[in-house]
C-alpha cells in the first residue's frame, strides 16, 4: 500500500527545495525566510496565508471533479450562527450603501429545482468590514442564512460589498509590500448552500468590471461564471445567480 501522506509531504519538500536550489538561496535569506514563518504564526496570520497562496489550489482540484456550480474561497469570515432571513438582511443606515437585491434558483445537476436549500450569504459593509469580526458590527447584520422556495427561487436583499483589504499591518501585509504586490481582493458576496443528502456548495461572486476582478491578492476567481452583470431595477443593483448542486456520494 502506498503512504500517500508521505508521497504529498515528499514532494512538497523537494517543491520547496527545488525553489530554493533555483535561486541560489543564501543561508541568511533563509533565516530571514524562517523568521517571517515564526512572525506569521506569532501573529495568526497562518489562515491569511494560506488564503493568498494556497487555498485556491484546493478549490481548483475539487473544482476538475465537480459536476454542480464552481467552488470559490470561503475565506475567514463565514459564520454559521446567523438569523434565518426572508426578504431582508439587516444593514445600518449610518453607513448607506447602495440595496443589492441576490436572487436566483438552486438546482440540481439534472437541472431540477432544489426546494429547502439553506444559503448562506455573507459580505462586507459599504466600508470594507465583516460583521461578528470587525468594530463589533453585530453577526446578524450584513449577513443571514435563507432557504429556497418554490421551483428553488431565492431572494433578499442586502447592500453592494465594497473592494476589501486584507490585513496588511503583520507580517504578511509586510511581506506582499515587499514583493510588490497589493493586497486587495475585488467586491464579492459569498455564498454557502446546504442541503441534506447534496454536497455543500461554498463559492463567491463578483461584479463585471469590478475593481480588483482581474487582479485578485488571494487569485480567488477561478471562473467567469459568477462574475455578474449587475442590473439595476428601481434603483436597486440585482445579482442574479443560479447555484447547481450535487448529490452527496
Ligand atoms: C476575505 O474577505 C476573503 O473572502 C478571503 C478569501 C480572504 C481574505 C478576506
Ligand atoms: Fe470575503
Amino acid at each position: 500500500m502506498t503512504n500517500r501522506l508521505d508521497a504529498v509531504v515528499s514532494s512538497i519538500v523537494e517543491g520547496v527545495r527545488n525553489a530554493l536550489r533555483e535561486h541560489d538561496v543564501t543561508f541568511e535569506e533563509y533565516r530571514k525566510g524562517f523568521k517571517f514563518m515564526m512572525d506569521v504564526a506569532e501573529a495568526k496570520e497562518l489562515p491569511l496565508l494560506m488564503d493568498l497562496f494556497l487555498n485556491t489550489t484546493i478549490v481548483e482540484i475539487q473544482n476538475r471533479q465537480a459536476q454542480g456550480s464552481p467552488s470559490d474561497l470561503e475565506g475567514p469570515y463565514f459564520r454559521s450562527d446567523v438569523p434565518l432571513v426572508t426578504d431582508k438582511i439587516k444593514t445600518m443606515p449610518e453607513f448607506g450603501g447602495t440595496p443589492l437585491v441576490l436572487r436566483g434558483h438552486v438546482k440540481d445537476t439534472d437541472g431540477n429545482p432544489v426546494e429547502g436549500a439553506t444559503i448562506f450569504v455573507w459580505s462586507s459593509t459599504p466600508d470594507g468590514k465583516y460583521s461578528g469580526f470587525h468594530d463589533n458590527i453585530p453577526v446578524d447584520y450584513y449577513r443571514g442564512k435563507l432557504l429556497s422556495g418554490a421551483g428553488g427561487a431565492y431572494s433578499v436583499e442586502s447592500t453592494v460589498p465594497v473592494p476589501y483589504q486584507i490585513k496588511n499591518n503583520g507580517p504578511t501585509g509586510a511581506l506582499l509590500e515587499a514583493m510588490g504586490r497589493h493586497s486587495w481582493r475585488p467586491a464579492h458576496v459569498h455564498y454557502k448552500i446546504r442541503k441534506d443528502g447534496y454536497k455543500d456548495l461554498t463559492t463567491q461572486a463578483y461584479f463585471e468590471g469590478g475593481e480588483w476582478v482581474g487582479d485578485d491578492c488571494c487569485e480567488g476567481k477561478l471562473t467567469d461564471d459568477f462574475v455578474i452583470a449587475e442590473t439595476v431595477e428601481d434603483g436597486k443593483h440585482v445579482m442574479d445567480i443560479d447555484f447547481v448542486i450535487e448529490r452527496a456520494a
